[in-house]
């Protein structure tokens, strides 16, 4: 039996399933969420007004981050940064607004943002990449630790995500796993988002003979974006076939890191691996309707 899916572009409504990996009574909170548990598309994303405090939050993320991105970042992701400095209000005085970073995605490589209520599950998640579809959350992390948020949070979005979805060759990646997960199994979703984490939350890459990062999770954390890059861990090349089942780590930095030759290698790579997966039958995008063809 196929698990069931989304087949149209509306059907993301029902994709907002969240999973409480982190106890709400210790409080990490996130004092600003004005999301209901879902949201209909063609609503506007919310118009978020944040406090003092998380503007400060937000500055203190953004000065030390920015500071490591020239000698850190892949150029993709250097390049999409200085455009949405340019475009989108990214600046450490202010927090952009989802709806214009969605705006400036769309126009990009066709990826939209849809607010999230926080943490969802993999095969949800997963499911809306396959439509160039980001949930992305609008909270940012407790004041108390800006250099750290155990679930994701807008600085994670904006500063870590968002660059890299501006790219047309990662937008094609991160699309394809989503194509990918749409009906498999539950073994093959774990695979799957092991290989998300492993690329598109903590991926190195090769770049004029030196490694850069290109995962989200790496440009979004100060100290794990040092780390990675500083020779201590272990690198192997990326390899869907090993990454996917290789254990990871979410409560500290990695031990391992996996190295793409490029994004457009890691993109064949990927396609190779998801044609694959068995399923009963074919899928096609049709991008004119925002919706999956089943062949
Ligand atoms: N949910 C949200 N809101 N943001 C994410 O970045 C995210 C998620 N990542 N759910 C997913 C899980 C990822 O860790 C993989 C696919 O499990
Ligand atoms: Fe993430």
């Amino acid at each position: 039996k196929v698990p069931w899916f989304p087949r149209k572009i509306q059907d993301l409504d029902k994709c907002h399933h969240l999973i409480t990996k982190y106890d709400p009574s210790l409080d990490n909170g996130h004092p600003t969420c004005p999301i209901s548990s879902f949201h209909y598309r063609g609503d506007p994303l919310p118009h978020v007004e944040y406090t003092g405090q998380e503007k400060a939050t937000w500055r203190e993320v953004y000065r030390k981050l920015k500071s490591l991105y020239p000698t850190h970042a892949c150029t993709q992701y250097l390049d999409a940064f200085r455009q949405l400095e340019k475009h989108c209000g990214y600046r450490e005085d202010n927090i952009p607004q989802l709806q214009d970073v969605s705006r400036f995605l769309k126009e990009r490589t066709g990826f939209q943002l849809r607010p999230a209520a926080g943490l969802l599950s993999a095969r949800d998640f997963l499911a809306s990449l396959a439509f160039r579809v980001f949930q992305c959350t609008q909270y940012i992390r407790h004041f108390s630790s800006p250099m750290h948020s155990p679930e994701p949070d807008c600085c994670h979005e904006l500063l870590g995500h968002v660059p890299m979805l501006a790219d047309k060759e990662f937008a094609q990646f991160s699309q394809d796993i989503g194509l990918a997960s749409l009906g498999s199994s539950e073994e093959e979703i774990e695979k799957l988002a092991t290989l998300y984490w492993f690329t598109v939350e903590f991926g190195l890459c090769k770049q004029n003979g030196l490694i850069k990062a290109y995962g989200a999770g790496l440009l979004s954390s100060y100290g794990e974006l040092k780390y990675a890059l500083s020779n201590k861990p272990d690198y192997k090349p990326f390899d869907p076939e090993v990454t996917a089942v290789h254990p990871y780590q979410d409560q500290a930095f990695q031990p391992v890191y996996f190295i793409a030759e490029n994004l457009e290698d890691a993109k064949v790579k990927l396609q190779n691996y998801a044609m694959k997966i068995r399923k009963p039958f074919a899928l096609h995008y049709d991008p004119f309707t925002s919706s999956i063809e089943v062949l």
